[in-house]
This record gives structure tokens, sequence and C-alpha cells, in this order.
């Protein structure tokens, strides 16, 4: 059985591959893993029937015969333990590459989104200017962090892992605000990942969608 993956029908972001399916599509790239997708709407992922896969009522879902996921990070997981290539097959680096998934879902990517929604939606409310400078810099701690330890190297922990993986498409949601430019190793680790072919496979298969269903080319 093929699985399959659910992503948004009419992309919001256009097809910039800034949705979280994207992750998931790019860990079953590297992995070799065959997919199909399911389109959904805003209104349909807020119906039962996308509900009882994804309580939250967003994208993407995983379905392999009685293997039902959500959370993208729980989907790229269960691909890399599932298929070799992406975690190391000691127990040490194995627990080293999943510790850099989590720190990016769960030290780098919420204050960048956090940010991302303040500059996109607070512009014009009065606490904004208050508010900004403190959000730019819990923003940018983790991001100075990473950049220390990354240094040079050109993935964090050796060969390229499911939490280098995850740590690019964090941080590459994130490049379009300009905030990794005072970053310049970390901007150059998220063109690293996105020169990967299975990353530019990924990314095409998301715009072919967002062409597709817009009728834009
Ligand atoms: N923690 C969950 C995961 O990692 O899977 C978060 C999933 C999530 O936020 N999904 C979003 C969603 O379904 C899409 S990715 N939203 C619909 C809803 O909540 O009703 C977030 C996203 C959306 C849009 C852009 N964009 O336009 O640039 C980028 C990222």
């Amino acid at each position: 059985m093929t699985p399959i993956l659910t992503a948004f029908k009419a992309a919001p972001d256009r097809g910039r591959g800034l949705a979280r399916d994207m992750r998931a599509r790019w860990a079953l790239e590297e992995l070799g893993v065959p997919y199909e997708v399911r389109l959904v709407t805003f209104a349909e992922m807020k119906e039962a029937a996308h509900l009882a896969l994804q309580p939250f009522g967003q994208i993407p879902t995983y379905e392999d015969g009685e293997v039902v996921l959500f959370e993208s990070g729980a989907i790229v997981l269960h691909l890399a333990e599932r298929h070799e290539g992406m975690l190391p097959k000691d127990a040490a680096g194995r627990g080293r590459a999943i510790s850099w998934m989590f720190a990016a879902l769960n030290t780098v990517e919420p204050p960048l989104v956090e940010r991302e929604i303040m500059l996109r939606e607070e512009r014009d409310k009065p606490w904004f200017e208050a508010r900004a400078g403190q959000v730019e810099v819990r923003a940018r701690r983790p991001l100075g962090e990473l950049s220390r330890r990354l240094g040079d190297a050109d993935w964090l922990e050796g060969d390229f892992s499911a939490g280098d993986l995850m740590m690019i498409a964090v941080l590459f949601r994130a490049r379009g605000s300009g905030i990794l430019d005072a970053y310049p190793n970390l901007a150059a680790y998220v063109a690293r990942g996105q020169a990967r072919p299975a990353f530019q496979r990924a990314f095409e298969a998301q715009l072919a969608v967002f062409r597709a269903v817009s009728g834009e080319a």
C-alpha cells in the first residue's frame, strides 16, 4: 500500500514550500518512499473525516495501513525509523539526531513562528513596538546558539540526518523574512539542504499542486 500524505489544496504560501507537508515530502523523497497526496480544503480540514486523522484540523497527516499519524515531527521520525538513511545506526548517534529534531520543533520553531505571526498580524496594534523587540530577541537567541554550534560544519552531527532535515525545514520557512542574514552559516546550511535532490523533488511536487489548482504558471 502506498502511504498517503495530506496537504493544502489551496496553498496559502502559493507553492513556496512553507507549509509543513514539505518536511514530510522531503523525508519521503530522501528515503525513496513512494507516496500519494490527498489535497484538502480549509473546510475539509475541519470536517469529521479529517479531524479523525488530525485532531486540530491541520495538515499534514500520514496514513499507511494501520499507521495513522499527525504532527510533522512524528511523521518524519516514523519514516526515519522505518527506512534506512536518515538516522545513524548506533544508539548514541540516533539519539543526537532525534534531539536535533526536537530542538528544531520545540526550541527553534516556536519563537520564529511567533515572530512571523506578530509581523503579519500585529503591526497596527498599539503594543507592537513594545512587543516587537522582545519577540525579536526570543527568535534570535536560539539562532545565535545554533549558528555557533554548527560553525563551519556541513551538518549538525557529521552526516546529514533527520535532525538536519527538520532544522533546515524550520529555518527555510523563516529565511524569507531576512532573519538569517545575520547568520551566514545558517543561510548556507539552508542552501545546502535546498540543494539536495530530494528537497528539490519535494519542492517541485508541492509547487506543481499549487500550479495545477491555481492555474498559474
Ligand atoms: N504542529 C503541527 C505539525 O507540525 O504538523 C502544525 C501543523 C500546522 O500548523 N499545519 C498548518 C495548517 O494546517 C499548515 S503548516 N493550518 C491550517 C489551520 O490550522 O487551520 C503552517 C503554515 C501555513 C501557511 C504558511 N504560509 O502561508 O506561508 C506557512 C505555514
